[in-house]
This record gives structure tokens, sequence and C-alpha cells, in this order.
């Protein structure tokens, strides 16, 4: 047993006390901050994504805002996804990459204002990226970290819960589009999202101290609904084809690989960062894709901290990058990170630390 100590390094999330007073159990670390993934009951943590509504702190998505003339100009040239026709109110997914076509973030980008935009960022630091780029670019624009702090609200409950805070509008509330409230004086963004394909929302936190009020707010709202605390869910997303970056993705990871070639729109500028090499990669054909894996066997048998090979016919073809038990399909389940020559349907064998497993190869997403 160890203890963490919230520090300007490591630091906490708006809602961090309200996690300590819920419970939490384990968390982990993103974007320098702590990610709470427990409250001590995974089994029912699941359940309620699946069947009620479920509370989470993922104030670790932070925000990298651009605001100033060019900031639509960055915003675009950060983008290998094509961001001319978006609105004010609205987001879009939107995968980051370096100049190899690398995948290096895959945020949800805001635009709040003809001139302001928030890249709700993925695990790695993008203030460093955007401010260079502009900055190299010679753009009039101002980046920074706004302070501002998403609580999840995920499940098929989450829409009542949500409207009988904010009201029925929510209810038409189109997928990734938000808007800009108040919640008895607390000022958010409150957007149609969240990691997991159970249906939700975010409430985007503007005011950093009120956190345990906001998360209080939405505690008690919940309660006929029988709201309880929660975290991203590895199962779920595994069972929903969700990419979680920097887990799935290695350092040559490109979006083609990962499902994610259709949020590349290779008509963009050439001055967009990265697309030069999604042209040539689109042209040649990725080396890789992403499938699913279906192990033999009948017991939890988790990913530890390494990817795992994947052999077929004695050779290694690729890499097993998660592998979780699902409840629902009751076996463990995975990403194969794999060679496009090997197809679906084949049986291949993933080398784990206790011996070798056969898998069956399927289609993303499981579930
Ligand atoms: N919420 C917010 N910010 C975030 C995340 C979030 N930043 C980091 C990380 N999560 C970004 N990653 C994803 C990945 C997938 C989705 C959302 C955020 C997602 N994808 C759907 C899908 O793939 O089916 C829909 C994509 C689409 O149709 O455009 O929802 O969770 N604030």
């Amino acid at each position: 047993m160890f203890s963490v100590f919230p520090t300007a390094r490591l630091k906490p999330s708006p809602f961090y006390e309200s996690a300590v007073a819920e419970g939490m159990t384990a968390a982990s670390i993103y974007n320098n901050m702590i990610l709470p993934t427990s409250y001590g009951d995974p089994e029912a943590e699941y359940w309620r994504i699946i069947e009620g509504v479920s509370q989470w702190d993922v104030g670790v998505e932070r925000q990298v805002q651009l605001k100033g003339p060019d900031a639509g100009k960055l915003a675009q040239i950060l983008s290998p996804r094509d961001l001319s026709k978006c609105k004010v109110g609205q987001g879009k997914y939107v995968p980051l990459c370096n100049h190899e076509g690398t995948i290096i973030n895959d945020p949800i980008v805001l635009k709040l204002d003809e001139d302001r935009y928030w890249f709700s960022i993925a695990d790695s630091d993008i203030w460093f990226w955007a401010r260079a780029i502009g900055a190299e670019r010679g753009l009039d624009v101002e980046v920074s970290d706004p302070e501002v702090a998403p609580m999840a609200i995920q499940g098929p409950k989450s829409e009542d819960v949500v409207a009988s805070v904010v009201g029925d509008w929510v209810r038409e509330l189109k997928y990734f589009w938000f808007k800009e409230t108040e919640i008895e004086g607390i000022p958010v963004a409150v957007q149609r999202s969240g990691w997991s394909k159970q249906g939700g929302f975010e409430i985007y936190l503007k005011d950093p101290t009120k956190g345990t009020q906001l998360w209080n707010i939405f505690k008690e709202a919940g309660k006929p609904w029988g709201i309880g605390p929660g975290a991203p869910a590895t199962a779920e997303r595994t069972e929903s084809g969700l990419v979680s970056l920097g887990g799935d993705t290695d350092d040559q990871t490109n979006p083609f690989e990962v499902r994610l070639g259709s949020y590349v729109n290779l008509d963009v500028g050439d001055d967009v960062v990265g697309i030069q090499a999604l042209r040539k990669i689109a042209e040649d054909g990725p080396k890789r894709h992403q499938l699913g894996l279906k192990l033999e066997g009948s017991n939890p048998a988790p990913l530890g901290f390494r990817w795992e090979a994947i052999h077929l016919n004695g050779e290694k073809v690729g890499d097993m990058t998660n592998c979780v038990w699902s409840p629902r399909m009751k076996q463990n389940i995975g990403y194969a990170l794999i060679s496009v020559e090997v197809q679906l349907g084949q049986e291949v064998q993933v080398k784990r630390p206790d011996g070798t497993v056969n898998a069956e190869l399927c289609e993303l997403p499981f579930l």
C-alpha cells in the first residue's frame, strides 16, 4: 500500500475531494493529474454505465485554449480533419498528427467563438506543441490552459439526470454539440459526449473552486435514477471499440491503422501539420490495422502494462495492445494492431506472460 500526495506537479482535479469522499480506491495518472479509476466495486461500476447512470471525475481531460484572430487558422493547421464547416457550439473528434503522420493526441475540438477554441485533450502535452507551431508559423494567437475541468455523466439514464438539472433543451443536443450556461450560478459548458458508447454528457466546469458543489448537485439530482461514482471503464470502451491513445497506439501509429482514417481529410491545406505524410501513407496503404481479439479461456486475464506479441504460423505478425474481461461477452477481449496481411476470422496465438493463448480475430466494435 502506498499513498499519492497531490502537488502542483500532480495536480488534483476540482472534483478530487468528491472522488475521495465517494471512496476512490484506485487512480491513474493522465496529463500530470490524478484520474480516479475505481471506487472499490468494478463490477457494479461497469453495470452502472451499461444500465444506469454513472458520475466521473474526468478533470484530467484538459483544455488547450486557442484565442485570437488566428485561432481558427491554428486549429486547422493542427488538425488533419477539415474544420472549415465547424460551427460555434459544435465539437468534433480530431486525430492530431506530427509531421510523420503519427497520431500524437485525439482531442475533441470545441469551437466556442469565431476566435476561440478548446482542444479537449487526451494524455500528451499539446500546449507545447500548439505554442511552438503557432509561433513558428507567425500566427496571432494565444495558447493557454483555461483551468476547465470536465465531469462526465454517462449511461442510458444520463439524459434524464442532466435534463433534470439544466432543462429539457439538452435532450435536443446533437453529438459533440455543447452550450455554455450556468448551474446554480456555476459557469459550465454542457456537451453531449463522453468516453463510452452508452450515451451521456460532459459538464465542463469553468470555475475550479466549484468542483465539490457541482459534483454534489448531480449526485443529489441523480438519486432517483440510482446515480453512483464511476470512471472511464476499460471493459466498456473495449467492447465499444473506442481507441485509447498511448494505450492502443505507439510512436509509429497513424490514424489509418487504428480506424480513425474517416476523421482525416486528405484535401485540407498543404500547411496542415502531417498532411503530406498522411497523403503518402493513404496512397501506399497502411501496413497495420486494428482488429478485435476474442481469447480462449474463461478466467479474467487483463493486459499488464506491456503489449503482447501476436503470432501466426510461428511468426510475429502484430501486438495485442489491450485485453480485458468482458462481463457481457463473458470472455477476454482485446485489440490487435496487426499486419494488414492478417485477416478477419484467422486464428492467432497471443504470447501472454503465463503462456500462449489462442485467439480469434474479429471486426470492431465487439458490441
Ligand atoms: N471527453 C472529453 N475530452 C476527451 C475525451 C472525452 N479528451 C481525451 C479523450 N477523451 C479523447 N478521445 C475520444 C475518443 C473517442 C470519442 C471521444 C473522445 C468518441 N468517439 C465516438 C466513436 O468513436 O464512435 C464518436 C466519434 C464521432 O462519431 O465523431 O466519442 O471523452 N471532453
